[in-house]
């Protein structure tokens, strides 16, 4: 079987996939190649440094061996091309060696984030009809085994469960490995490479299908952007599965490029800032408010710093007062990154003029990404005037994996896809980031989806309705808070028990609300729906409100 895209998903029709074949933007790479000829090229030099518990560095000919000879141990086990497989690894080697190991063998590995819990994971499990789940045996504090095994039970297609540490009563990932055979399969490039998770707007996210050509052409435009090359040494703070620390130009970029990429098992300065100078990080990428962390924590650390050459932030929108104190706390390069899981991707250049750098979100990738800004019945705006951002191109999705109802509200027949995002473009083509349309909370580059929360909180039996929005956080950007209307006769509620009700659950810690506020009434809009829009400028929390505890 192949890793057949067009049954699951809209794909590049030809004349656009001859197009950027013709520009030289997809030039047949795959990730399992790329990382062969990386170690046929320099087998000796470090490809990946995991700090944690104790140093390991392995080279890109172990890196490359142990890819294969995982990837023949999962062949082995029966996993085939185009099966999914639910990757739910912390910053660790294992992550690596195993997506590589995937993608050798042209299975696809479903990103997890670590922070998903029961709720997001049996949903990535049934729906991609996964026939593995990778997992650490513990992780901030978390049993990930006892979740495996309720998964495992419930999701008939899922036959193995494979663990990075000790088993339970599943299977050690590091017995797997065995020979690598002749004649092991090798995915085309146009064949999905994997599935990423969507920020989200839905009651479920969404599964955005990524190819090795479109893939690897972003990694390639990203390193020529940011400066990647075999001196490189990238600091992963982020978690290693989002898009932006894997592409941007992230873990992928730097063995694209022959770097060495180290990964940090928390992003908070304690961890980090020594690793930055034992590892000599020449740089990194973060969210804003982590961001204002280093930046305020540099300033008095005792650790050496000097080494870092450029950071990149994004995920959701940095203030312009934050991102001009960074420069000189940091000592290193700025710059802002504006991108989607979705495909495209915009840097301010690091020969930006100063002011472009700390006051826009970047240019595209690409020559070929095709931007329009336009107005609510699609058409442009004038020139520098706000509007929705659609866009299309060499790296851009042109539809989400199996949902073809969510694809014709998301992409126009063109093939653009609806950002969601409000923008701006100033005289040099720089975007700004103005605001948003979709119904997304972005808590701290974070992204809730308002829709799954109000689903957990109306299966109150207290509860009649509910709207979740975002408003403003000085730290955060945004944070959540839930409006509560209870039944007519319904005994009072605490804050605390519809904040308990969507933590057990079972579904990410970022997404329970930060606020609760119970109220008589939503604002309506003219035509009796209720506004979001309202509910957001009138977010002062009440006296019923309850800060965040988790
Ligand atoms: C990144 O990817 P996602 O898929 O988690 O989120 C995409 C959304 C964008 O549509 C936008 O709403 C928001 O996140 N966003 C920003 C931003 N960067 C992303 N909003 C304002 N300013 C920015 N700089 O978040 C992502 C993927 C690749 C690279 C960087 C970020």
């Amino acid at each position: 079987m192949n890793a057949s895209r067009t049954a699951d998903a809209p794909t590049w029709p030809a004349e656009f996939a001859e197009r950027y074949r013709a520009a030289g933007h997809w030039r047949g790479e795959t990730f399992g190649g790329m990382l062969r000829e990386r170690a046929a090229a320099h087998p000796g030099r470090v490809a990946v440094v995991d700090p944690a518990p104790e140093r390991r560095a392995w080279t890109y000919g172990e890196l490359d061996e142990r890819a294969s000879r995982l990837a023949a141990g999962f062949t082995a086990r029966g996993i085939a091309p185009g099966d999914r497989v639910v990757v739910q690894l912390p910053n660790t080697a294992e992550f690596i060696e195993v997506v590589f190991a995937l993608f050798r063998i042209g299975a696809l590995p479903v990103y997890a984030l670590p922070a998903h819990r029961e709720t997001e994971i049996e949903y990535f499990c049934s729906f991609t009809e996964a026939v593995a789940y990778v997992v650490p045996d513990r992780h901030a504090g978390f049993d990930h085994l006892a979740l495996a095994t309720k998964v495992k039970e419930r999701t008939p297609t899922l036959k193995h469960v494979f663990v990075a540490g000790a088993p339970g009563g599943h299977t050690a990932l590091s017995e797997v490995p065995c020979a690598p055979t002749e004649t092991a399969y090798e995915p085309a490039p146009h064949d999905l490479a994997f599935l990423q998770l969507s920020g989200g707007t839905t009651g479920v996210p969404k599964l955005i299908p990524r190819t090795h050509d479109d893939y690897v052409y972003s990694l390639r435009g990203s390193n020529e952007i940011c400066g990647v090359d075999g001196d490189t040494r990238y600091l992963v703070v982020l978690p290693a599965a989002h898009n932006f620390p894997m592409s941007s130009p992230g873990w992928l970029g730097t063995l694209y490029a022959g770097g060495t990429v180290v990964l940090c098992p928390s992003p908070d300065p304690a961890t980090a800032f020594p690793l930055v100078e034992r590892e000599r990080v020449t740089m990194t990428g973060m969210v804003p408010p982590l961001a204002l962390v280093w930046t305020e924590a540099a300033r008095s650390t005792g650790h050496d710093l000097s080494s870092l050459e450029l950071v990149l932030v994004g995920g959701a929108k940095y203030s312009e007062a934050a991102a001009r104190r960074l420069e000189p706390a940091l000592g290193c390069r700025l710059m802002q990154v504006f991108g989607m899981a979705e495909g495209l991707v915009n840097y301010t250049r690091l020969d930006d003029d100063h002011e472009a750098v700390v006051t826009t979100q970047g240019l595209p990738i690409s020559e070929d990404d095709e931007i329009r800004v336009v107005d609510d019945a699609d058409e442009d705006v004038p020139e520098g005037g706000f509007g929705h951002l659609l866009t299309r191109g060499p790296y851009t999705i042109r539809g989400y994996w199996r949902a073809p109802e969510h694809n014709r509200k998301s992409f126009t027949e063109d093939g653009f896809y609806r950002t969601g995002d409000i923008v701006r473009r100033t005289p040099t083509g720089h975007l700004v980031v103005e605001g948003r349309a979709k119904d997304q909370i972005n808590r701290g580059g974070e992204k809730v989806a308002p829709e799954e929360i109000e689903n957990i909180i109306l299966g109150h039996p207290s509860v009649h309705d509910v709207s979740v929005v975002g408003v403003a956080d000085a730290y955060l950007g945004e944070r959540s808070l839930a409006y509560v209307i209870l039944r007519d006769g319904a005994e009072p509620l605490k804050p605390a028990a519809i904040k308990r009700l969507v933590r057990e659950r079972g579904v990410a810690a970022y997404k329970v609300p930060d606020l609760v506020e119970f109220v008589e009434a939503f604002p309506q809009t003219g035509i009796g729906k209720v506004s979001k829009k309202g509910l957001r400028s009138d977010a002062v929390p009440g006296p019923a409100a309850e800060p965040a505890q988790h």
